[in-house]
């Protein structure tokens, strides 16, 4: 499985593959039916393959329980739209791991990308994240391109009410969003406005492609497979009774070179290159570009300092205001003329009227119109 079929195109991931229908011809039918469906939709779904699944997920809840902060939660975080989370837990907890290295999983992503998956990374979710659309790419991003993915499984039902994971089916089709594409340096500038530029670009793929976007309405022991250009995040988490217990594993492939495009800019000479972590093997891959390696960079673009304390909340509330105020104007069209002929004061300041609304209009309660 680790070296790559021989084709003319071996930089494309199998399920994408022109050839993929011949590429596949020998697997089983899951792997064919999680290939199609990855090609068609960006995302598959699979009953999670470990017998003993229940008493896993059971293990990791009892074991993280302690670990969180509810209260805090639904103080402070739940109405800034913000979530709970734990990073990389494979290294205390075995349930974790367990799930992160099962072999299956690694049989299927390996077959249907056709190079050797490895887990780099495990995030371990007791309620929803409530995190907007965006695409992983931007921070886990390969070349070839599109060698990455996420594994998200649901230890509990989740529905409209618990912050279900969500995705707009298709959008794996949409490209990259490098820098350049959104209009921001990385290097000596400020990742904050960054990663608020990249949420809004999101959004205007979503809209203007027309795309609608679901919830994964998941049964307990489901995981959902997402290719690494799909955009998903999490829903609204309407019921602050409820948990969305959940571990999402992030997979690269062998043999690539992995970068971070949100802290790149390529044709300046500075790539973000990473040296992810196999969890299976307990040792980090190196890049490598066309089998010669590549060494890991040092440090990213140095974001700007991060504000303490309520300064950070005060952040988070903004940026996820001005998301919500970008949403509305598209979703309802916002009509720029309009726009200034009702406000006199914006067409005088000669600021840009939807810049405007989603900075202060939206807050202050204008009418779009
Ligand atoms: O669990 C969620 O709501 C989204 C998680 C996610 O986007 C990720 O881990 O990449
Ligand atoms: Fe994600």
């Amino acid at each position: 499985m680790a070296t790559p079929k021989e084709t003319n195109l071996p930089g494309i991931p199998t399920f994408d593959h022109p050839q993929r229908d011949d590429l596949l011809k020998d697997a089983d039918p899951e792997i064919q039916r999680v290939a199609e469906d990855l090609h068609r939709d960006g995302y598959a779904v699979i009953d999670f393959p470990d017998p003993g699944i229940d008493g896993l997920m059971e293990e990791i809840r009892t074991a993280l329980t302690p670990r969180f902060d509810f209260g805090h939660w639904r103080e402070k975080l739940w109405p800034v739209s913000d979530g709970l989370r734990l990073q990389d837990l494979w290294q205390e907890v075995e349930a974790v791991h367990r799930i992160a290295c099962n072999e299956r999983v690694l049989q299927i992503l390996s077959a249907v990308f056709g190079r050797k998956a490895f887990p780099f990374q495990t995030l371990n979710f007791p309620v929803g994240t409530q995190q907007t659309l965006h695409s992983d790419a931007a921070f886990f991003s390969s070349v070839p391109d599109g060698f990455m993915c996420g594994v998200w499984l649901a230890f509990e039902e989740t529905d409209e009410g618990n912050g279900a994971l969500q995705y707009a089916p298709g959008s794996h089709r949409t490209p990259l969003l490098t820098n350049d594409l959104i209009g921001m340096r990385a290097t000596g500038g400020d990742q904050r406005k960054l990663q608020e530029r990249l949420a809004f670009a999101w959004q205007d793929l979503v809209h203007g492609n027309g795309y609608s976007p679901e919830i994964f309405k998941a049964k307990k022991g489901q995981a959902l497979i997402w290719s690494a250009h799909l955009l998903h995040g999490g829903s609204r988490h309407a019921d602050i009774d409820r948990t969305r217990w959940s571990q999402v594993t992030h997979y690269y492939f062998e043999d690539c070179l992995y970068w971070t495009p949100s802290y790149s800019d390529v044709f300046e000479g500075h790539t973000y290159v990473r040296a992810p972590f196999n969890i299976v093997t307990g040792e980090s891959e190196e890049s490598t570009y066309l089998g010669r390696s590549v060494p890991a960079s040092e440090s990213p673009a140095k974001p700007a300092a991060r504000p303490a304390g309520n300064l950070v909340e005060k952040a988070v509330r903004r940026v996820a205001r001005r998301v919500a105020a970008h949403s509305v104007a598209l979703a309802e069209g916002f009509d720029r003329e309009a726009y200034l002929a009702a406000n006199p004061d914006v067409r005088e300041s000669g600021v840009s009227p939807k810049q405007h609304w989603i900075r202060h209009g939206y807050r202050e309660g204008r009418k779009l119109r």
